[in-house]
């Protein structure tokens, strides 16, 4: 049928099939859908059943070809909060947002939302005014955009048809557990990646790196990882370590971890051209590189100067890319870091020995040409960098993830990417690219990764204190204070800027950082607990406010303060008159001097719940437990609960049973409290957790009490 569309004609395309793929979750196929054009590289596998849309199925997706390029629309009807998109600026309420999905390297980008980033998520959350929500998928990666107008939701393609799944459920979180089922859940992370993460670009040397280990544990100031940013390469080969800087990798991870430090090293895509380099000669050898339409190697600048890039779309790569794992990792390096993949290219070039490459404009600029080539194999098809470049990054990870496992399969693989697809969050972690040392990127980082939470990615957070230019004394401090609440911690720098450790801003400021450190060390058990929930449930670790009360429509623009879980409440000490849930919430004060330092983020916890904390501990090889203190707040009727999870902290033995998941139940009788808990799991926690303290907030009073798990649990209150 013809219609017009925004003012052009268009073609309206019927939807050829339709079914409910899971509770609430329907799936929509357009008339002449291919999975040869647009293959789905977002689920996490074809969902296992099909049945009939029940009848009152209320959201139906309208599908159009404009020029032959698939457009997908969801037409509203009320009052509907729109959130999602996954890595955007702007606000945390996207209604009447427009955004491109294309991945881009867009330093210092603007804080309004106009420009793209480095990830794409064809993802749409809405929650209406009775806190009922609904959810939208675009099962695309063509180059593309996606508004949310008050009245649609509309996602425009530059490629062929796609199917659309929407999630229709009673509440954003049921939703979020919806996407999960589609997209599935991050993989539980090692328990060290929760820690401090201390970066620069870069730490130029092996003394350097011992020089800021040794300074964390001089000072006392929380710390678990170093990373190692471009400058440890040989020439920025990939895979490689700097001969005279880096000469003995092995050496510098075994020194770090005696200190109880974990490494992470940055591996871009690009592989300097450069024959007779063990991996260009590789990669050349299994003829995997991304092809010019010609069928000749595709070479593009990035820091190596000219490079060719793995095609990740063909299986062989995969494997190749996964196998350059198991050497490298073998040198004690613990994490991986990779950047640059959506993939940045500066310039490309006819050959690799060319001197002075060629400048593309407009979109294509900063990454390669739309008809760069990808081969597929396996289920994907071959096809245009205007089909492939939003999944790239996301290639890339998943064959990083499964190199980094099969090297150690006795650990849980940690790996940071720059570039993603909705889904990626299986694989890898994210941070928010080079943000700016201003207080506008500060601010922007809580609806950033809040926005990435509610697009299935829980593992997030920014460069704290800012990447790109200086940073003050009080911008750090007040970053640090609240970043410590994202759920990944990592301060990091660019070349040429001032120190960004926590000690470089004078005496105060490095107190400043302690109280802020010790605090989310100290929570850790909290934090690890949530990181299960969201790696069983795909529930976000870091949640908006309004997530407290779905129904109060005052709290749905909150974006200064947030949550983490649903029981701790943080309101950086920036929030001007910020939108708090009503209801108790008490006042929670976890390190001495953390309620009356100025940059310190208020904490409080909820009434009718228990937050599991341990004590401070300068990285997490120590043990966190004891004592275990449990803060309990409880609500009206006197009741409150809680969870504590623990296992081994790496590894995968958890899944077969050794782990410890602890329901507490606290109640009122009386003036006395008594705790419960119920235990589920094999592992004995019986010398870990030898004594349980107890904090009851109530009113602004603290009740304490000691206790053992064996033991009866009380605490008086009076
Ligand atoms: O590898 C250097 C940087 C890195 O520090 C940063 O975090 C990435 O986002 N990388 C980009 C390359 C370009 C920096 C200007």
């Amino acid at each position: 049928m013809l219609c017009f569309l925004n003012g052009i004609r268009a073609q309206q395309v019927t939807i050829g099939k339709s079914s409910l793929v899971g509770e609430g979750i329907a799936e929509f196929v357009p008339a002449g859908y291919n999975p040869d054009e647009t293959p789905s590289l977002i689920l996490k596998s074809e969902p296992q059943y099909r049945k009939k849309l029940p009848d009152g199925w209320k959201l139906f997706p309208e599908f159009y070809s404009v020029n032959k390029k698939a457009n997908a629309t969801l037409k509203l009807e009320g009052n509907i909060s729109l959130y999602g998109g996954g890595e955007v600026t702007g606000p945390l309420l996207r209604n009447g947002q427009q955004i491109k999905l294309w991945n881009t390297d867009t330093g210092a980008y603007s804080i309004d939302g106009g420009k793209r980033l480095y990830q794409s998520h064809p993802w749409v959350l809405g929650v209406r005014d009775d806190g009922t929500a609904f959810g939208i998928l675009f099962d695309s990666t063509w180059k593309a955009e996606m508004l949310t107008d008050p009245d649609k939701i509309e996602f425009k393609t530059e490629g062929a048809l796609f199917r659309v799944f929407i999630i229709d459920r009673n509440s954003p979180q049921e939703v979020l557990k919806g996407l999960a089922e589609l997209t599935g859940t991050v993989s539980m992370p090692a328990r060290w990646t929760l820690g401090y993460h201390q970066s620069r670009f870069s730490y130029g040397t092996e003394a350097k790196v011992k020089e800021i280990a040794n300074t964390f544990r001089a000072k006392n100031i929380p710390c678990d990882v170093i990373w190692m940013d471009i400058d440890y390469m040989d020439g920025y080969r990939i895979f490689t370590f700097n001969p005279t800087n880096f000469s003995n990798p092995l050496r510098l991870n075994e020194y770090l971890h005696s200190k109880g430090f974990k490494s992470v090293y940055m591996i871009d895509p690009g592989v300097k051209y450069d024959p007779g380099y063990k991996i260009y000669d590789s990669g050349t050898a299994t003829d995997v590189w991304v092809k010019k339409p010609d069928g000749t190697d595709f070479y593009g600048k990035v820091w190596p100067g000219a490079c060719t890039f793995p095609d990740f779309t063909m299986p062989r790569t995969r494997k190749w890319w996964a196998g350059l794992y198991k050497d490298f990792l073998a040198k004690g390096v613990d994490g991986v870091w990779n950047d640059m993949n959506e993939p940045a290219v500066s310039e490309i070039y006819i050959n690799g020995y060319d001197k002075t490459g060629v400048v593309l404009s407009g979109d294509e600029s900063g990454t390669m040409p739309y008809n760069t080539h990808h081969r597929g194999g396996g289920n994907l098809p071959a096809g245009s960098h205007l089909l492939y470049h939003n999944a790239y990054g996301r290639l890339m990870v998943e064959a990083s993830y499964e190199g980094i496992l099969a090297a150690n399969p006795d650990k849980r693989p940690f790996l940071l990417t720059r570039a993603n697809l909705l889904g990626g969050q299986r694989f890898a972690a994210t941070w928010t690219g080079d943000n700016f040392a201003g207080e506008d990127h500060m601010k922007l980082s809580v609806p950033m990764s809040l926005t990435l939470g509610l697009s299935g990615q829980p593992f997030s957070g920014p460069d704290i204190g800012g990447f790109l230019d200086n940073t003050t004394p009080d911008l750090w401090a007040n970053w640090v204070s609240f970043g410590v609440f994202l759920p990944f911690t990592r301060g990091h720098a660019c070349a040429g800027t001032n120190d960004k450790e926590p000690w470089a801003f004078g005496k105060d400021i490095e107190n400043t950082s302690r109280i802020a450190l010790e605090r989310r060390y100290r929570l850790l058990p909290y934090l690890y607990t949530l990181f299960y929930q969201a790696a069983q449930t795909g529930l976000p670790v870091m949640n908006p406010v309004f997530f407290a009360d779905t129904r109060n429509l005052n709290l749905r623009k909150e974006e200064q303060a947030f949550l983490l879980g649903k029981d701790l409440l943080i309101v950086p000490a920036f929030a001007v008159q910020p939108q708090l849930p009503s209801g108790i919430w008490e006042t929670l004060s976890l390190i001495e001097g953390d309620t009356t330092d100025q940059y310190q983020a208020t904490l409080k916890v909820r009434g009718g719940s228990i937050i599991p904390a341990g004590k401070i501990i300068q990285n997490t090889t120590e043990n966190s437990f004891d004592p275990l203190t449990l803060m309990i707040c409880l609500d009206e009727k006197g009741a409150a609960e809680g969870q504590l999870y623990t296992d081994a902290g790496d590894g995968w033995a958890f899944r077969s049973g050794d782990y410890a998941l602890l329901t507490f139940k606290a109640q009122k009788k009386g003036d006395k409290v008594e705790v419960t808990f119920q235990k589920t799991g094999n592992r004995n926690i019986d010398a870990e957790i030898s004594k349980v303290n107890i904090e009851l907030l109530n009113n602004g009073k603290i009740y304490h009490s000691e206790g053992s798990l064996h033991g009866k649990l009380t605490v008086l209150m009076r």
